[in-house]
């Protein structure tokens, strides 16, 4: 189905993106000086995946993310400042300061788990779209998880049950090409992830992740069969992550471990998602040089504020490091 994108669609999608993008290179210099000392999986690169599927949820929807779920959070209605301050370790983080980068969860906000255990979530998706289904609620539930995901078990399990259930779920796969240093071509024989789809005969497709419109229309598309009782489905996104596996740098233990080529990341930097949005902005005279330098010292400052909020916040009483374990 084509949609039309509203003004307000673009500028959404545009500063959504905007705010992963650069609330995640302020982390750069925290991580490295060690004021960040949680590991941290950068999501830069694949900002559109979030933002255009995400525009179509509203706060009853549930998702799920991984190890590399700002981008989810944010996109999902998350608070930055409580974002943020889970990276520090704060009391004041979503996840009070327990959870760290890899844990960015919030209930409030529909953010029921994101968790650095590949696949780890998959199956919680899945059983989060079968309480929407017995209590007839027309909500979605999604499962955002990497190609990696693709060689457990679990996913191909929670694909059968779900397809047999007809599940209101989108799963939605970010195939960025590596599984930490490991290349997709070296773990499975065919690049061909999104005809998982087919032998559970669910609705299925692949699209750029770089393309922030695509993925909007793609995704709203699957996510409406899923509300209308035709779900599941699932979606290949083609992304690419500009930096290292974890970290700025992938420097974790002091040296240098990204190996990717060179040419194929300036290949990929060539088809960025933001810069794309802006060059149809400009082609469709969408938003003026003026509303868009609005729209990004609006993020610059909600940046600022959320790093000066959690500067300000305590750390959690030791005392109080068992809290939250079990729900009372
Ligand atoms: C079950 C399990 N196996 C291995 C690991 C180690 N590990 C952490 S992240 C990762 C790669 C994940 O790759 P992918 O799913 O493609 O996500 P990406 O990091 O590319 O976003 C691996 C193997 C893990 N956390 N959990
Ligand atoms: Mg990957």
């Amino acid at each position: 189905m084509k949609h039309i994108y509203s003004k307000k669609t673009i500028q959404r999608l545009y500063e959504t993106m905007l705010r992963i993008r650069h609330v995640e290179e302020s982390f750069v210099e925290p991580i490295l000086s060690g004021t960040i000392r949680c590991p941290v999986h950068l999501y830069v690169g694949e900002e559109g995946v979030a933002a255009g599927t995400l525009a179509h949820t509203n706060k009853d929807d549930i998702i799920f993310g991984t190890h590399r779920s700002h981008g989810h959070y944010l996109a999902k209605g998350g608070d930055m400042r409580a974002m943020v301050a889970e990276i520090y370790g704060k009391e004041t983080g979503c996840a009070k300061g327990r959870g760290g980068s890899m844990h960015v969860v919030d209930a409030k906000k529909g953010m029921l788990g994101a968790a650095p255990i590949v696949a780890g979530t998959v199956s919680l998706a899945v059983g989060a779209a079968l309480s929407f289904k017995i209590k007839k609620q027309k909500n979605v539930a999604i499962a955002f998880f990497g190609d990696g995901a693709v060689g457990e078990g679990v996913l191909h399990e929670a694909l059968n049950f779900a397809a047999l259930n007809k599940l209101p779920v989108l799963f939605v796969c970010e195939n960025n090409y590596y599984s930490t240093h490991m290349p997709l071509r070296d773990t499975r024989p065919y690049d061909n992830i999104f005809e998982l789809g087919a032998p559970h005969k669910i609705a299925y497709a692949r699209a750029s992740g770089n393309d922030v419109l695509k993925v909007y229309d793609v995704a709203g598309d699957m996510i409406q069969k899923c509300r209308v009782g035709q779900g599941p489905a699932f979606i290949e996104f083609l992304t690419y992550r500009y930096r290292g596996h974890v970290g700025p740098n992938d420097n974790i233990q002091g040296t240098q471990t990204d190996i990717r080529p060179k040419a194929e990341v300036a290949k990929w930097k060539r088809n960025d998602p933001i810069r794309n949005l802006e060059s149809y902005i400009a082609r469709n005279k969408i938003l003026s040089r003026g509303e868009q330098d609005k729209i990004l010292k609006r993020v610059g400052k909600e940046i600022q504020n959320a790093h000066a909020f959690s500067q300000k916040s305590r750390f959690p009483d030791p005392k109080t490091l068992s809290d939250y374990v079990f729900k009372k």
